[in-house]
């Protein structure tokens, strides 16, 4: 038998210092607030204390970007940014590996995703913003910036939720006050030491620690024109009232709750690989997760069948083992909702299935789990779990597939697996959501705009669309 135990992801690439402050005007500065553990779910160990950003922090950190705005970023010339932008993927592919540790670290994602996915996508959304900086005349959306952006991201890709936030506002021209997420602040202030280090000018980039008051603090406050987020749409909702009225662009990217349609005529093989990475990949904290199967009937039991057993050979354990396919449930918090809504799932009769395997005992971990029966009432066929859970509906005809696969308030993406290129244009045509994959899965490139419809959120990141949000446009 072939045996293949390479040791773990060395941790000691990484330098996690006892306690981090902010990053206001290019230094490191002490907050005026508490300080909060951010800790690594994999074993609950605490990792660093970090500065929680008070109201006056935010405003000391706003003042630094509109200050590095009018002085600096906005007068000088796109070639100019665009050599700093380059700057900084350069340093980040240099740094590449101790990044990913770090990432995998304090987010618990295993360390191939991390290293393979998070890091170099992050880069390439540098590479690709660099790129537009001296050609935004050929935007279409004009090549005025609109001033100071207050950026508010969540814990599942904290580097990359960073890169698809700032690559584009300093392409534009704009300066940054960046809030990251409370469970997963560590790469973000890499980031910071990374800005240094390219000398980028001193509050073109902030970075403010600290949870949802923080983040309230910088989506309200007065001399931000500009609002992005992306996180939970209870959040979005709250951030869109706290902005109404305002002179601020804002951008929200939301919740999803996917469809993967599998039709019978799909290559099977390559169809259980999609909606495995669908759905387990990142441990299903992904907004645009598969989260929901629709699989053909005529088809439904090869396809669990095949699922069950690629399900099987996935690796579970410690993130930085290089083997690992699913690390750590980013948070206690986290892994209680996904466990609440598993137990909707049981108690609404759907029925479960779970990988079998011993859970460490420490640390925050839940079993690739599905589930069948599922029908569309159920709660686990409504509403986003967030977690490695996917449930499994059945139809019959491509016109059940539309209806069930947009009877859901969220439209971030989806994906259609058919053999029959006509088919693909006719569902992708029909479906309401703001990414189709067709014959692939979780596939994400700086150059495509990704964004949602219906309760996903409005505006693009990414691509030439992502310029739209941090741009006064032509008509203004
Ligand atoms: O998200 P929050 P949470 C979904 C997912 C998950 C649920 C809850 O279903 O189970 O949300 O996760 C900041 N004003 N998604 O609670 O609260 C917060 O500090 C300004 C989907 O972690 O939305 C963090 O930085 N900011 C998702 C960020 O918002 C506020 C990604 C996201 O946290 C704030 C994450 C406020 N009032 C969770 N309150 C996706 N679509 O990718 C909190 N924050």
């Amino acid at each position: 038998a072939f045996e293949y135990a390479p040791a773990p992801e060395s941790r000691a690439v990484v330098d996690i210092k006892p306690s981090y402050g902010l990053f206001i005007d290019g230094d490191f500065v002490d907050g005026q607030g508490q300080s909060f553990k951010t800790i690594n779910p994999a074993t609950e160990e605490v990792l660093s204390e970090v500065a929680e950003a008070s109201e006056s922090d935010v405003d000391t950190a706003v003042r630094a970007a509109r200050r590095a705005y009018t002085r600096v970023w906005s007068r000088m010339s796109g070639a100019e940014r665009g050599k700093y932008l380059f700057r900084i993927a350069r340093i980040m592919q240099e740094r590449a590996r101790e990044i990913a540790v770090l990432e995998s670290i304090d987010n618990g994602k295993p360390i191939k995703e991390a290293r393979d996915f998070d890091v170099p996508t992050a880069a390439a959304h540098f590479f690709y913003y660099a790129g537009w900086a001296d050609k935004l005349k050929y935007s279409g959306f004009g090549d005025t910036p609109l001033g100071v952006a207050g950026q508010v991201i969540p814990w599942n890709f904290p580097l990359l939720m960073l890169a698809w936030k700032i690559a584009p506002a300093l392409a534009c021209g704009n300066t940054v006050v960046l809030k990251p997420a409370e469970t997963t602040p560590l790469t973000a202030l890499l980031f910071a030491e990374i800005c240094q280090q390219a000398d980028l000018p001193p509050g073109v980039v902030n970075i403010v620690t600290g949870a949802g008051a923080t983040g309230h603090a910088l989506v309200s406050h007065d001399d931000v024109d500009k609002v992005a987020f992306t996180g939970s749409t209870d959040v979005g909702r709250a951030i869109a009232k706290a902005v109404a009225g305002s002179r601020k662009k804002v951008t929200l990217e939301l919740g999803g709750k996917a469809a993967n349609i599998v039709f019978d005529d799909a290559p099977i093989d390559q169809a259980v690989e999609g909606i495995v990475g669908g759905i387990f990949f990142n441990q299903g904290h992904v907004c645009c997760a598969g989260s929901r199967l629709l699989v053909q009937e005529s088809v439904a039991e090869e396809v669990m069948d095949r699922l069950k057993r690629r399900m099987s050979t996935l690796r579970m354990g410690d993130p930085l083992d290089k083997n690992t396919d699913i690390g750590a449930i980013n948070s206690g918090e986290q892994l209680k909702r996904i466990r609440e809504l598993a137990g909707v799932g049981d108690a609404e009769g759907a029925e479960r299935w779970e990988v079998a395997c011993d859970l460490p005992t420490k640390g925050f971990w839940f079993p690739p789990t599905l589930f069948t029966g599922v029908s569309q009432a159920h709660r686990i066929a409504r509403e986003e779990i967030f977690g490695p859970v996917l449930s499994v509906l059945t139809f019959r005809t491509p016109a059940e597939a539309v209806e069930k696969a947009n009877n859901t308030p969220y439209g971030l993406s989806a994906g259609v697996w058919t053999d029959k290129g006509s088919r693909i244009l006719s569902i992708a045509n029909q479906l309401r959501a703001g990414v189709v994959w067709a014959n692939t899965f979780n596939k994400f490139d700086p150059t495509s705009p990704f964004g949602g419809y219906k309760e996903s959120g409005y505006g693009r990141e990414g691509g030439r669309h992502g310029l739209e949000g941090y741009l006064k446009g032509t008509d203004a």
